[in-house]
């Protein structure tokens, strides 16, 4: 702060006085604050125990009805670093949801973008701008802002999967809007029919699909395991990660969110990291645990924990795992704001992280 002569304090508290009062605030006082040598994230790294969070979801299934009004039966991961905002970061929002047999959740849209991450269940889709996408564990499912989407569970057991939006993010921008379809649901005019048009690798040419998004709205797990083995096989690698794309450019699948699996081989580790950014991992399958900036996280499945921005992260597994990711990242990149580095050494552990 500048250095202020004795015989002028008086008049300087004075000066502050009215510079509060005129909605003023002096740079020189808060500037350390707003401008950092490096991010100090208000996001803490944090973790929900599946065994937590799994009874706590059938309970919502048995007391909360899914009518219009209560929508979607969702349960936000709130991050206790935000002042009790229903965000799991800064800029992400997770949540699990849970769908019971027989249930639809209704059609509504939105300006903030989404994915679904499946952990448990069968039989269920969710249809975005009438194409019905089937869900099973591990696939993934897009729905790009402003695209109608509901939920429907035709199966015979509940499924719950992860929902990860940009909502904190366009919530800053103030920019999100909301609209209700005017019926339930959606009348359905193709099953699967974005993975049939793109998901080979090979892309229509009758077409402009030049969009923000990927015009592949579905990503199966069985496909992205396969392709996960064959990395790992050609690269004779431990630890391998893949992309979640848009088939036509490359670009991430959804414009503000990078989605992203890594496969750790049991008894693997990956090296001590940090990115500008937050992320969200969904441990879809496997144990260990991960060192967040000397603080001890032990994971299995379907746990789900979150990397704050610049936080020095190691992930070590004990089982062979699969770790779904979801990031801001494009949001930085395209902004060139993106900054990554990898440490020499490993971290201390100073503490372990306990569960609430
Ligand atoms: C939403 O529309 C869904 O469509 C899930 O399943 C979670 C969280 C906040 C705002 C809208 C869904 C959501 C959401």
């Amino acid at each position: 702060m500048a250095k202020i002569a004795d015989t002028l304090q008086v008049d300087y508290d004075e000066f502050c006085g009215a510079l509060a009062a005129k909605d003023l605030q002096p740079l020189w006082k808060i500037n350390k604050q707003i401008m950092p040598q490096q991010p100090h994230p208000k996001t803490l790294p944090w973790l929900w125990n599946w065994s937590t969070l799994l009874p706590l979801a059938q309970r919502a299934g048995e007391l909360i009805t899914i009518d219009r009004g209560g929508d979607r039966r969702v349960l936000a991961l709130c991050n206790p670093g935000l002042n009790g905002m229903p965000y799991t970061s800064t800029t992400l929002w997770g949540a699990v949801q849970y769908l019971a047999p027989g249930e639809s959740a209704p059609a509504h849209r939105h300006t903030p973008g989404a994915i679904r991450f499946v952990m448990e269940g069968e039989g269920v889709w969710t249809t975005v701008n009438g194409d019905a996408c089937d869900m099973t564990p591990g696939d993934l499912v897009l729905t790009p802002n402003w695209h109608w989407h509901d939920h429907t569970n035709a199966g015979d057991q509940p499924m719950v999967w992860f929902d990860g939006l940009d909502l904190p993010l366009v919530g800053w921008m103030e920019s999100v809007f909301f609209e209700l379809y005017p019926d339930n649901l959606q009348p359905i005019d193709a099953r699967n029919g974005s993975e049939r048009l793109y998901g080979r690798g090979t892309v229509p040419t009758d077409r402009e699909e030049q969009s923000l998004h990927s015009p592949l709205l579905r990503y199966p797990y069985s496909e992205v395991s396969l392709q996960l083995d064959a990395m790992l096989e050609e690269t004779g690698l431990e630890v391998t990660t893949l992309n979640y794309v848009n088939p036509i450019n490359g670009h991430s699948a959804l414009p503000t969110l990078g989605l992203e699996m890594t496969r750790i081989r049991e008894g693997a580790s990956t090296r001590p990291y940090r990115k500008a950014g937050s992320s969200i991992v969904v441990v879809f399958r496997g144990a260990g645990h991960s060192v967040i900036d000397g603080q001890r996280f032990d994971w299995s499945e379907h746990d789900i924990f979150v990397i704050p921005s610049w936080a020095t992260v190691e992930h070590v597994a004990s089982e062979s795992s699969d770790l779904f990711v979801t990031t801001d990242r494009p949001v930085l990149q395209v902004l060139g704001l993106f900054r990554e580095e990898y440490l020499e050494h490993p971290q201390k552990v100073t503490g372990t992280f306990e569960p609430r």
